[in-house]
């Protein structure tokens, strides 16, 4: 296992389309491993390939609430097949977008189709942080992230302040 390097906002590759995965095989599963050792590495409870610059429809997460349990969970090719008319609201927050956190609105329950780590087909209903987070998820195979359901104003004010710290990082790397 490896960990990755997690790309942050502002970075074009974040707003990329990922692919359909064709083959759960021996080289995805490695990705999966990576990505889950990254995400509790960051720490994080939910992490899509693309935040590790790889545009495929694989996400991860792990919502379990006890300190010291663990609850992996891998989605390859998820698809919401049906989603509530309810909303709720959670405080969100993103590895490719540190140091901020809004509350978002989604639907508290959706129906979820996906392949597992074995590539076998698979269906659950999620509800609650595991519904939001899901849907978190899923936006980043879109190119999309929690930040873009924020009004103008707010969102070009953090992506500036991304870009002026990647900045100042990169002057004390020179
Ligand atoms: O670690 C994360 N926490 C979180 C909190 C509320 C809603 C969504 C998330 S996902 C985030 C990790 C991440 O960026 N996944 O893409
Ligand atoms: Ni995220």
């Amino acid at each position: 296992m490896a960990l990755r390097e997690i790309l942050t906002e502002p970075n074009r590759v974040l707003r990329q389309k990922s692919l359909p995965v064709e083959k759960v095989d021996e080289d995805l599963r490695k990705l999966i491993d990576d990505m889950l050792e990254t995400m509790y590495a960051a720490p994080g409870i939910g992490l899509a390939a693309i935040q590790v610059g790889i545009p495929k429809r694989v996400i991860v997460l792990d919502i379990a609430q006890k300190e010291g349990q663990k609850n992996p969970m891998c989605f390859v090719n998820p698809e919401i097949s049906e989603k509530s008319k309810n909303n709720s609201t959670y405080e969100e927050g993103c590895l490719s977008v540190p140091g901020q956190f809004a509350e978002i609105d989604r639907p508290d329950q959706c129906y979820v189709k996906y392949l597992d780590y074995n590539g076998e087909p698979k269906e659950i209903k999620a509800t609650g942080m595991l519904a939001t987070c899901i849907q978190h998820e899923m936006d980043h195979l879109e190119g999309i992230l929690f930040i873009d359901y924020l009004s103008k104003l707010k969102k070009t004010m953090i992506i500036k302040k991304l870009s002026k710290q990647k900045k100042a990082i990169e002057r004390i790397v020179v």
